[in-house]
C-alpha cells in the first residue's frame, strides 16, 4: 500500500500528522548560535532521524549539552560499527577515544567510504569547539560516560579468531547493552538531575532504572535489526537464547520451511519477553521526570520501542527485512506521549496487542502471558481504573504521591493539547465547508 493510501485508511493518524506538522506549540524558543554550534545541529540532523527531533525540543539549559553528548557518542559508535576498520586498530581507538575530548581540533578520516555517519568524525573539531564551551560539570559527565562506553565496546569486538567475548550469554547481552545504551541513560539522568529537571531519586538507585531505559531501546533495535545486522556480518542476538532453537543463527533467514520459521519465531518471542522485563522500570523512571520537555524527550523513544516490539512480536518478516511502524502511527504516538497517563495508555494498548498475538504452541506462551499480566497490574496500580488492592487505601499507596506530584504538569500539558486538537479540527471543518460550498456552486 502507498504511504498516502495507508494514511487515508487511518483517519486518526491523518489528524495526528496534520496536528503535529501545523499546530504543535513548541515549549521553547531557540536562541542565537555560533557557526560551529550550527554545524553541530546539522550533524545531529544528519545522523539521527529519531533523536534529533526530541533533542531539539529540549529546555535551553540542556539542549546543547545533550546534542554534544549525542554527537560524541555517535562518533564513538561510528568507530565501533565500522567493519572495515581492523580490530587491531579499532580496539585501541575505542579505548583511547576519551582522550580526544582533551584536544582542540582532533578529527578522524579512517572510516570506510560508505560508513553512514563518518561525517561526525570528519568534522569532530566542530564538536570539540562546542564541547569545551560547556559548563565543566556537564563536560565531566560526558567524559566519564565516553570513557566507560569506549572500554565496554572494546571488550565486545570480535577479532578474526573470535577469541574475544561476543554476545554469548544473556548476561553478556545485558552487559553489552549496558555499555552502548544503559550508560547513555546514566549520563542523561546525571545531566537532568544536575539541571534540576528530574527527581533526585532517579540517581539514587545505582542507575538501575536509567539502565533499563537504555536496555529497552537497544534490545528492541537488536531484535528488529536481525536481518540487517546479519547482512553486515554481525549479530547481537545472545547465543544462550538462539541455541535453544537452531544451531546456526542465519538459518532463520535461509531456511524458509514452516518448522524453521516456528523455531525462529519462538526465539524472537523469547527475546521480546526478555525486553518486556524492563517495562516496569521504564514507567517508574518516566514518572519521575519533571520538566515537560525532558519528559517528551525520554518518553517518545520508549513509546516507539513498545510499538516496535509489538510489531515485531511473532512476526516472520523480521527474518527477511527491517520491520517498521507507520509514519502516521509515529505522529499519533508522539502526540499522545506528552503526559504520563498518555504514555501509560500506549503501553497498556501494546501490551494487549502482544498478548493477543501470542501463539499457544509457543514454548514461552505461559511466561509471556504472565509477564503481560504483571505489567498490566503494575499499570493498574499507577493509574487505577477500578480500585486499589485489598487493605490499601489510595492515600497509603506509595505510587499515589508520585502520581499526585505529576498531576499539575499533566493538566497544564493537556490544556495545550486540547488547543491544538481544536485548531486541527477547525482546519478540517474549514476545508469541508469550502468543499461543500464549491460543490454547491458547481452542481447546485
Ligand atoms: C532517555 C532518553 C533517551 C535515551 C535514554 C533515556 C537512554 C538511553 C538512550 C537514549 C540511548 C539508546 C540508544 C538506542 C539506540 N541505539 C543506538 O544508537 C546504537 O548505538 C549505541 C551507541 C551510541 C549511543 C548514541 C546515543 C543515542 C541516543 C542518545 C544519545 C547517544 C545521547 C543523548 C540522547 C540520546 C546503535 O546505533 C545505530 C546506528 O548507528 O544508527 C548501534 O550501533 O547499536
Ligand atoms: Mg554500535
Amino acid at each position: 500500500m502507498g504511504k498516502i493510501t495507508q494514511l487515508l485508511s487511518h483517519p486518526s493518524e491523518l489528524r495526528a500528522v496534520v496536528q503535529l506538522m501545523y499546530f504543535r506549540q513548541p515549549l521553547h524558543q531557540t536562541s542565537k548560535q555560533s557557526e560551529s554550534l550550527q554545524r553541530c545541529y546539522y550533524l545531529l540532523n544528519q545522523t539521527s532521524r529519531s533523536f534529533a527531533a526530541v533533542i531539539k525540543e529540549l529546555h535551553p539549559e540542556i539542549k546543547d549539552v545533550v546534542t554534544l553528548f549525542y554527537l560524541v557518542l555517535r562518533a564513538l559508535d561510528t568507530i565501533e560499527d565500522d567493519m572495515t576498520i581492523d580490530p587491531s586498530i579499532k580496539v585501541p581507538l575505542l579505548r583511547e577515544f576519551v582522550d580526544k575530548l582533551n584536544e582542540k581540533a582532533w578529527t578522524f578520516n579512517g572510516n570506510g567510504p560508505d560508513e553512514k555517519d563518518r561525517i561526525v568524525l570528519v568534522e569532530f573539531d566542530q564538536i570539540l569547539t562546542e564541547y569545551h564551551k560547556l559548563k565543566p560539570e556537564y563536560q565531566d559527565i560526558i567524559k566519564d560516560i565516553t570513557k566507560k562506553m569506549g572500554n565496554g565496546m572494546a571488550d565486545y569486538i570480535l577479532d578474526d579468531n573470535f577469541n574475544l567475548n561476543g554476545v554469548e550469554t544473556i548476561a553478556d547481552f545485558d552487559l553489552y547493552c549496558h555499555y552502548v545504551a544503559g550508560l547513555v541513560g546514566e549520563g542523561l539522568t546525571k545531566l537532568m538531575v544536575l539541571a534540576k529537571f528530574s527527581d533526585n531519586s532517579l540517581a539514587e538507585d545505582g542507575f538501575k532504572r536509567s539502565n533499563s531505559m537504555g536496555l529497552f531501546l537497544q534490545k528492541t533495535n537488536i531484535i528488529r535489526d536481525y536481518h540487517e545486522d546479519l547482512e553486515d556480518g554481525r549479530s547481537f542476538w545472545p547465543k544462550e537464547v538462539w541455541s535453544k532453537y537452531t544451531d546456526s543463527l542465519p538459518s532463520f533467514h535461509k531456511d524458509t520451511s514452516p518448522e524453521s520459521e516456528f523455531q525462529g519465531l519462538s526465539c524472537l518471542n523469547e527475546l521480546v519477553l526478555n525486553s518486556l522485563g524492563h517495562v516496569k522500570e521504564v514507567l517508574e523512571y518516566l514518572s519521575l521526570v519533571k520538566d515537560p520537555s525532558s519528559f517528551n524527550f525520554c518518553a517518545i523513544p520508549q513509546v516507539m520501542a513498545i510499538a516496535t516490539l509489538a510489531t515485531v512480536y511473532n512476526n516472520p518478516k523480521v527474518f527477511h527485512s527491517v520491520v517498521k511502524i507507520r509514519k502516521g502511527t509515529t505522529c499519533d504516538l508522539i502526540l499522545r506521549s506528552r503526559t504520563l497517563p498518555g504514555v501509560i495508555s500506549i503501553f497498556r494498548e501494546y501490551i494487549q496487542v502482544i498478548n493477543h498475538k501470542s501463539n499457544v504452541k509457543d514454548p514461552n506462551y505461559l511466561k509471556i502471558g504472565i509477564k503481560c499480566g504483571e505489567i498490566e497490574q503494575f499499570i493498574e496500580l499507577m493509574y487505577p481504573s477500578i480500585a486499589y488492592p485489598k487493605g490499601v487505601t489510595k492515600a497509603q499507596h506509595p505510587i499515589t504521591k508520585i502520581v499526585a506530584a505529576r498531576a499539575k504538569i499533566d493538566n497544564d500539558i493537556q490544556r495545550i493539547i486540547n488547543d491544538e486538537t481544536f485548531s486541527t479540527y477547525a482546519l478540517f471543518g474549514g476545508i469541508l465547508l469550502v468543499l461543500v460550498g464549491a460543490l454547491t456552486i458547481t452542481f447546485g
